[in-house]
């Protein structure tokens, strides 16, 4: 141990530089230019502790000769390396994690013993994991996709998940047909494709044969799977659950995430461009946010009511293709999600976290949920074989921070170092072993059950299209056209007639004229017939609350503007559209041809935050053009240029612009309506930056 000194406090080896050895005096020239960053290393060793005298070069019978056997540092590194990766999840493999807390506003004393829902002003550590659910892990962030919204809430009575979707309702009632639905909508198993897509016949071969799945067919087909960003979803726990008070009384619970900074998702056309531009869109705008300090923040909600309530609902509650309306069951706002640390490690995080809707506390308990029900089975099981051990709740990550213990013992990885000859519970053999606490401990609801074993469906569950028809006619008119063109997408991928048609045939359910549009945008000949229904429709109150448009916020706050300039741009111009979008909110970045920035008109340099071939306008929610003549000139010759104003109008943004910009718009071919705004004008740039220029759609794209 020559070449290491201690360090007094931390007992941490570091590296005496002075004196490392290198066999190749050229390697260790090389290896001097990754000292740059200074400072006291640690120093390398094995995972013996070993230290490491050259970790460049293996053990070799002489300079030109064989690897020889005995090199266990070479050995050892591989063979860790090889085994680096562990199984992805089968579903929700993609993912964004990221660390925060809850801190409860308002207490449910009244319904639940829940400390996490009845100690006001408590703030509990969680860990929040936003996923995709049908591409693997090194899929995009940006495809038509439900999104998981997962929080382990780290209590001080021990872990509640609650695991849930940005979509209130889900495909199917009950757990055994998510084995095949999944089946259907990964990649086809033949042919290995498509990655992370709905657009394919085998999905929807499954959904046309399954008509409880409508309601969840509106929702995924809505922009609400075309999250603009993480920040700008709701989540839902789908289930209702239970709420259990020191009476021992029951109240069902629905849990909702609400964003603060409003609803927003992109649209189709963006979406795919996006999914170009940056694959990582989603993980890294989460991560820029937190970096900058911007910390994303959900209020916490609650829908609540009893048995005899919801008797008299026109569903049943427990059938999880159904949601609550928020006009029948108003939500009550009880606490608040701030999401503030990104964490150190992505794969000792956000990839090892176990998830289970099985994690409760006391105070809280399961409905009937058939589909909850299979899936508090599921979750732990997957985990062992994803993390290979009954003992993956001792990874930090999965860790209760509250103290635990039992008399479970051994197993793969086993980390804690039990003392003592008691592993049983009861004994008289040991003072401090942990014992069973009747008073405080977990008791489940004391619900009566009775009637019947059988493979049932309830009869409650049979309508399959009111609510899917009561989503579509709660949307505005655009959103509707939204729906009805990913219908058209989506079913023009699929090869086989006979699908498309039976997916039309069920859309006749839900309203009429969206069948007559998607019949229209496939080219049917004839409108085909719709299948027998299990239930009849019926007619429901449109709920505004199921809008995505209605839900948008009236800020910049969390949105991004591009600015694209050239050599000889207005300087002046230009500051005061960065300091227009910065106080609304927004962050700015200055685009332009190279990324060392371009000289402004009185001759001196602007830094440049993106290179134009790489930063295109998709990445904005709006763009300014600022440019003189010249620079005009240049870039209406640049097809990264004109595609940057033509998406940025394609996509219905907020154009502001100087004469330089108008020129360039021009070779674009795009053309003028309100949301293209004089660059002298900020509060109008502002405030047709907030929102989307929703009238121009018909201008510019054919829509079913
Ligand atoms: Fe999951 N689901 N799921 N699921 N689910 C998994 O668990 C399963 C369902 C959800 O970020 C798996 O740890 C079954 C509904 C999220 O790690 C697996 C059924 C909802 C995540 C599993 C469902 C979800 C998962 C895969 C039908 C919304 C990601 C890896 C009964 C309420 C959690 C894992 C994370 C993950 C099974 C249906 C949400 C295989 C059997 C409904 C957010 O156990």
């Amino acid at each position: 141990m020559s070449n290491e000194k201690t360090t007094s406090n931390s007992g941490k080896r570091t590296q005496d530089k002075s004196s490392a050895p290198y066999s190749d005096p050229q390697l260790a020239a090389g290896g001097e230019l990754h000292q740059i960053a200074g400072g006291e290393h640690p120093i390398l060793t094995t995972n013996q502790g070993v230290a490491l005298a050259d970790n460049q070069n293996s053990l070799r019978a002489n300079p030109h000769g064989p690897t020889l056997l005995e090199d266990f540092i070479l050995r050892e590194k591989i063979t860790h390396f090889d085994h680096e990766r562990i199984p992805e999840r089968i579903v929700h493999a993609r993912a964004t994690g990221v660390h925060g807390f809850f801190e409860l506003t308002a207490s449910l004393q009244q319904y639940t013993t829940a400390r996490i829902l009845t100690e006001v002003g408590e703030k509990t550590p969680v860990f929040t994991r936003i996923s995709t659910v049908a591409g693997g892990a090194g899929s995009v962030d940006t495809p038509r996709d439900v999104r998981g919204f997962a929080v382990k809430f780290y209590t001080k009575e021990g872990n509640w998940d609650l695991v849930g979707n940005n979509v209130p309702v889900f495909f199917i009632q009950d757990a055994i047909k998510f084995p095949d639905l999944i089946h259907a909508v990964k990649m086809e198993p033949d042919r290995g494709f498509p990655q992370s897509a709905t657009a394919h016949d085998t999905f929807w071969d499954y959904i046309s044969l399954t008509p409880e799945s409508m309601h969840m067919v509106m929702w995924i087909m809505s922009d609400r799977t075309l999250p603009r960003s993480l920040r700008m979803i709701e989540g839902f726990g789908v289930h209702s659950f239970r709420l259990i008070n020191d009476a021992g009384k029951s109240t069902f619970v629905k849990f909702h995430w609400r964003p603060k900074l409003g609803l927003q998702s992109t649209i189709w056309d963006e979406t795919v461009k996006i999914c170009g531009a940056d694959q990582d869109y989603h993980r890294r705008d989460m991560f820029d946010a937190i970096a900058a300090g911007n910390f994303p923040e959900w209020e916490f909600a609650v829908q609540l009511f009893t048995q005899e309530e919801a008797d008299k609902f026109p569903f049943d509650h427990l059938d999880a293709t159904k949601l609550i309306p928020e006009e029948l069951v108003p939500l009550k706002v009880i606490g608040r999600m701030v999401l503030d640390r990104w964490p150190n490690n992505f794969f000792a995080e956000t990839e090892q976290v176990a998830y289970c809707p099985g994690n409760i506390v006391p105070g809280i308990d399961f409905s009937n949920d058939p589909l909850l029900q299979g899936r508090l089975f599921s979750y732990i099981d997957t985990q062992l074989s994803r993390l290979g051990s009954p003992n993956f709740h001792q990874l930090p990550i999965n860790a209760p921070k509250c103290p635990f213990g039992n008399q479970q013992r051994d197993g793969h990885m086993q980390m804690e170092q039990t003392a003592g000859r008691v592993a049983y519970e009861p004994n008289s053999l040991s003072d401090t072993s942990p014992r069973e606490s009747p008073a405080t401990g977990f008791h489940s609801a004391t619900i009566p059950e009775t009637g019947e074993k059988g493979r049932i469906r309830a009869e409650s569950f049979a309508d399959h299209y009111s609510q899917a028809r009561q989503f579509y006619l709660s949307q505005t008119g655009y959103e509707q056209a939204h729906i009805a063109s990913a219908l058209v997408f989506e079913l023009s991928k699929v090869e086989h007639l006979h699908v498309r048609e039976a997916m039309v045939g069920h859309l006749r359910h839900i309203e009429e004229n969206l069948a007559k549009r998607v019949a229209a945008g496939l080219a049917l000949d004839k409108l085909p017939d719709a299948p027998a229904a299990a239930a009849p429709v019926k007619e429901m109150k449109p709920s505004p609350a199921l809008q995505i448009i209605g839900k948008m916020k009236d800020t910049l706050a969390g949105r991004a503007i591009g600015i694209l300039i050239a050599d000889g741009s207005d300087g002046a111009v230009i500051e005061k559209i960065k300091k227009a979008a910065i106080d609304a909110g927004a962050t700015v970045k200055i685009v332009a041809p190279k990324v060392g920035g371009a000289k402004r008109a009185d001759g001196s340099m602007l830094a440049a935050e993106g290179q134009l071939a790489g930063t295109p306008s998709v990445l904005f929610d709006a763009v300014a053009v600022i440019l003189s003549d010249e620079g005009a000139k240049e870039l209406s010759l640049e097809c990264a240029a004109i595609d940057f104003v033509r998406d940025a109008f394609g996509h219905l943004k907020a154009i502001a612009v100087d004469k330089g910009g108008q020129t360039l718009l021009k070779a674009a071919n795009v053309g003028r309506d309100a949301g293209i705004v004089d660059s002298n004008n900020t509060g109008a740039f502002i405030a047709a930056a907030k929102t989307r220029q929703w009238e121009r759609e018909k201008s510019v794209r054919t829509l079913a």
